[in-house]
């Protein structure tokens, strides 16, 4: 495998950094998981204005621009044939000296590799997924904004630890006020009716590339979305309930904190869209060759 190190493409065994990367020592920095289908790279132009919009919040300056950051995405993923796989994109505060202030770090170190993807099960899409809340909550908007797609990515950890424990594979996240945030590694929709729902950004959820997504196609399904404050009483006693993220697609959830959503399967509104957003996603997005 070849990786991008600020600007060249190396070996997979000399892609190293250094111990006093501040991305290592502090968990400073950014990143962003990007799919490619079909030999085309999926919400490319958006994943890389998020990774510059997280750069931006923690006084970070990218050393290259949007366009030319996008195109070392395409020209990794062609160096590597990735063309149905998985693009962690990160860039690091970079090396400084042993201690906080980040601006002792001269270089921001970006990184670009292509790999193959890890799914979930097919059997979990079809089943949907069992889940539950969790005690850790979701970071504070004024401690790290979960908009900001940081390498300090703990509090998640926190919480899959306990959905892990509890005998799951993913976990909902409540906020300071206990009102719905998000999954670990994914935004969570409620369907009620012909009505969408997600927590907005504001009750501590990245503002999910598969969320805009989803919330547009389910807009031209002639479903009405919006952004609500959400409780669990929401989810509890919604008709569906499903989570989205670049890996997981749309993915049902059959069941929250031992109450059956629905009938306890991925309902038609979930099938739907998912089988949409895959379509879309398979035939949209920036070609590597
Ligand atoms: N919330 C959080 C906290 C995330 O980390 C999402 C929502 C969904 O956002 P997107 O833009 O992907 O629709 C994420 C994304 C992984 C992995 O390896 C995690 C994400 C993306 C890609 C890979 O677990 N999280």
């Amino acid at each position: 495998m070849k990786i991008y190190m600020n600007g060249k493409l190396v070996p997979e065994n000399k892609a190293t950094v250094s111990v006093f990367d501040h991305g290592l020592l502090y968990g400073d920095g950014v990143f962003e998981g990007i799919r490619s289908y079909n030999g085309r790279v999926f919400m490319l132009d958006e994943h890389v204005a998020r990774l510059y919009r997280s750069a931006k919040a923690i006084a970070l300056e990218i050393p290259m621009s949007q366009p030319e950051m996008a195109a070392a995405v395409v020209k990794t993923c062609k160096a590597n044939q990735c063309l149905n796989g998985y693009i962690r994109l990160v860039v690091t505060r970079g090396v400084g000296t042993l201690g906080l202030n980040p601006f002792t770090c001269k270089t921001p170190q970006v990184i670009i590799i292509a790999a193959a993807i890890q799914l979930y099960p097919q059997e979990l899409y079809e089943k949907g997924l069992k889940i539950v809340t969790v005690g850790t909550i979701r970071n504070h908007t004024e401690s790290v904004n979960p908009m900001i797609k940081s390498l300090n990515y703990l509090n998640n950890i926190l919480a899959k630890i306990e959905a892990i424990n509890a005998g799951t594979v993913e976990a909902i996240m409540l906020n300071h006020a206990g009102t719905v945030a998000e999954a670990t590694g994914d935004n969570i929709f409620a369907v009620s009716g012909k009505k969408l729902f997600t927590p907005p950004a504001s009750s501590g959820a990245l503002v999910g590339i598969t969320r805009n997504v989803v919330m547009d196609l389910a807009r031209q399904r002639g479903l009405e979305v919006s952004e609500p404050t959400m409780t669990r009483y929401d989810l509890y006693t919604a008709d569906e309930v499903f989570l989205t993220g670049t890996a997981a697609e749309i993915i049902g959830v059959g069941e929250i904190d031992r109450r059956l959503i629905g009938d306890g399967k991925p309902g038609p509104v979930t099938r739907a869209l998912a089988e949409t957003f895959h379509k879309f996603a398979c035939e949209s997005g920036t070609p590597i060759r």
